[in-house]
């Protein structure tokens, strides 16, 4: 059994430290002793000759407590689903809310349109400049969570002229004291290219309706970036603003100390593409009561990666699946407070725009909530499909034939 694993984690830093030409005398104070590591630490890391460590063995040495175990990694597969999620051709299904069970009934909702997408730089009045562009908010049901049968609209846009009359879209739902909470992303107006995007609610009494709609977002962007010139450029700025300075995408409502905790994504106005790809944030916005007012936690942006959001209860903090962008996208991250997240595990990707099956959330296990749920799929640049996954935590690497 090994005892005393790895460094603490205050030598991190110390190791960041270390790389750098010129060390502050806290650094050097703090440079990790290499001359007495635990041999069982060297045997479990397989290093060969503890005098001559290379940069990847410092910082496997580093990792904090709980990295050798496999609590943590997990692997999948997709499958097809039956009904009203199979293919249809000319219509869009995707972004799947959590799965929510109302006695032997599934629930979930999406965001569903018709019809191919032109792109910009067409007639931004009558194009669909993405899937996600003229989108309604639907629902669908399943006894099985492999047929389902859709039930129609949950959520519609706005009258011409309202912060949502263009698109609604990649929603999410929380069921909590007996009512039902519908967050979605929204666009009022000309889908140009730096259009704002902002964040609704809808809430009901029943998860089949009807849903009263606010009549102001939740959350917007930040309003500290500046534009460069007048063209439709999401590129061009003086000034990029906080990290969901263009837009906040990917609203999920959780419950957790109390309080209602917004999760969401963030678009930075100037995005640019750096050495973990996309530069995308996750932010959070907390508020006493579901309907708000949300304050933007002063701690945002509360992940460096990442894209929808997927996050769930476990060992009393809030555990998330960062993907899709940014230098830590594939890991399963875990945060005490709901705010300060630590890598878990690097999986080897990861299901895009998970829906998440509620009943399976907080237990002992932060794996049983991958058990299934909902993804979806690109069938072509136009067209997206709801799909459903199967996660497992990976055990052993066998060869064919192994038992
Ligand atoms: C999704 C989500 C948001 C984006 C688009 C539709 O995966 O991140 O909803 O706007 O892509």
């Amino acid at each position: 059994m090994l005892t005393r694993l790895f460094l603490p984690c205050c030598l991190m830093a110390a190791l960041a430290a270390c790389s750098e030409p010129a060390q502050t005398e806290n650094a050097v104070a703090n440079t990790p002793d290499y001359t007495n590591i635990d041999p069982e630490i060297i045997d479990y890391l397989g290093i060969t000759d503890p005098e001559h460590l290379s940069a990847a063995s410092k910082r496997a040495l580093a990792w904090p407590e709980g990295s050798r175990s496999n609590k943590w990694f997990l692997q999948y597969e997709t499958f097809d689903l039956k009904g009203d999620f199979a293919y249809e051709e000319g219509v869009v299904r995707r972004d799947p809310s959590a799965v929510i069970k109302v006695g032997d009934t599934y629930y979930t909702w999406y965001s569903r349109s018709v019809g191919p997408s032109q792109g910009f730089g067409g007639d931004i009045e009558n194009d669909k400049v993405f899937p996600w562009d003229r989108c309604d908010i639907w629902y669908a049901t399943s006894k099985d969570g492999w047929t389902w049968e859709e039930q129609g609209v949950a959520v519609a846009r706005g009258e011409k002229g309202t912060f949502d009359d263009r698109s609604v879209f990649t929603v999410e739902c929380l069921p909590h004291d007996g009512k039902y909470y519908l967050t979605y992303q929204t666009v009022g107006g000309p889908y140009e290219v730096r259009v704002k995007n902002q964040v609704g609610m809808a809430w009901s009494e029943s998860p089949d309706g009807p849903w009263t709609k606010l009549d102001e977002p939740i959350l917007s962007p930040a309003d500290n970036g500046v534009w460069k010139g007048t063209a439709q450029d999401r590129f061009a700025v003086e000034k990029k603003g906080d990290f969901d300075s263009h837009k906040v995408h990917d609203p999920c409502l959780m419950f957790f100390n109390d309080k209602f905790y917004l999760y969401y994504k963030g678009e930075q106005m100037g995005e640019e593409i750096t050495f973990g790809g996309r530069q995308i944030r996750h932010g959070v916005a907390i508020a006493d009561n579901p309907l708000g007012p949300y304050v933007k936690s002063k701690y945002n942006p509360i992940s460096n990666s990442g894209h929808e959001i997927c996050v769930w209860h476990h060992d009393g903090g809030i555990a998330a699946l960062v993907t899709t962008d940014g230098p830590e996208k594939n890991t399963i991250q875990w945060a005490p407070d709901g705010i300060n997240f630590e890598i878990k595990s690097y999986i080897p990707g990861a299901p895009h725009a998970i829906g998440l099956v509620r009943e399976n959330d907080n237990t002992d296990d932060p794996l049983k909530i991958m058990e299934w749920g909902l993804t979806h799929q690109y069938v072509s640049s136009d067209y997206q499909i709801i799909r459903r996954f199967e996660g497992a935590r990976k055990e052993r690497h066998k060869a064919k034939g192994v038992k």
